[in-house]
């Protein structure tokens, strides 16, 4: 047996977060352990807000003891933080223990916090959660954020800020264009560190749109399904390609719901 860990938040509706992160992992034949970081609750009387609550720092580490305690883990995805003091207490839980790999989504902004905060969380990711991880999995948004770039319009543009990404510390990105990058393909590129010295290596993954809504759970999907085939011990570039097959069938055949976005069917 194989064992993925998640990091996450909760996403009551099953479509985002925490939810999606363990479905995938067993879509994928590994065993999923996880710790809740805070919990998310869309506000069907008010648009479908997000309504966030932070799981308190030492219910994070109690969950984290637990699951460690429990297997020999050496693949861990985080995803969903939200706040300055939940980052603290990953970091330091994380670091307190050697990984294989540690595959960061690095959800950036959730709707339901006020900007002032959210950008203390977001350098405190960049700062403490960052240099710790092995993959980085930046969407449009968080690829522009984190490299520092304006505008994402090329293929070329994608791996320059991939580049960038890869200073801050990990051994690869992927950096996700997403329905906002023009054109009719779907364009995730892959860089990866070689050797010290070395320019890094790239590899350009594409696959024609699905429409041009964005669906929820396609970057938790793709991120976790990462880990899941990291913890079979796939190389990178190899789970990566799985990654993205699983979430194009996943939204080929999403789920429509009473939200404003359909969800991934990881199932499929
Ligand atoms: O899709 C980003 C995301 C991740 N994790 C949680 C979320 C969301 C978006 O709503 O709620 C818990």
């Amino acid at each position: 047996m194989h064992f993925a860990y998640v990091i996450a938040g909760s996403e009551a509706t099953g479509g985002a977060g925490i939810q999606a992160d363990l479905k995938t992992f067993q879509q994928l034949g590994v065993y999923g352990l996880g710790t809740i970081t805070c919990i998310v609750s869309f506000d069907p009387n008010n648009d479908w807000a997000h309504r966030f609550r932070p799981v308190d720092p030492e219910i994070i580490a109690e969950q984290f003891e637990a699951a460690t305690a429990s297997q020999d883990l050496d693949t861990v995805k985080i995803g969903m933080l939200g706040t300055p003091a939940t980052i603290d207490e990953v970091a330091k839980a994380v670091s307190s223990r050697p990984w294989r790999h540690v595959v960061l989504d690095p959800v950036l902004i959730c709707k339901g916090q006020e900007a002032g905060a959210a950008l203390q969380t977001d350098n405190a990711l960049k700062a403490q959660i960052l240099p710790l991880a092995t993959v980085v999995t930046p969407n449009n948004f968080e690829a522009r954020a984190l490299s520092g770039l304006a505008e994402l319009n090329t293929v070329d543009d994608l791996i320059e800020a991939g580049r960038r990404i890869l200073d801050l510390g990990p051994q690869a990105v992927v950096v996700k264009g997403g329905v906002d990058f023009p054109g009719p393909e779907a364009v995730d590129v892959l860089v990866q560190r070689t050797a010290p010295g070395q320019p890094p290596a790239v590899q350009v993954l594409s696959h024609p749109k699905i429409g041009q809504a964005r669906v929820s759970g396609a970057g938790c999907t793709f991120a976790a399904a990462i880990t899941a085939e990291l913890a079979k011990g796939k190389e990178i570039a190899e789970a990566v390609q799985v990654a993205k097959d699983l979430v194009t069938r996943g939204i080929e055949h999403r789920v429509s719901a009473n939200t404003p976005f359909d969800a991934v069917w990881q199932g499929a």
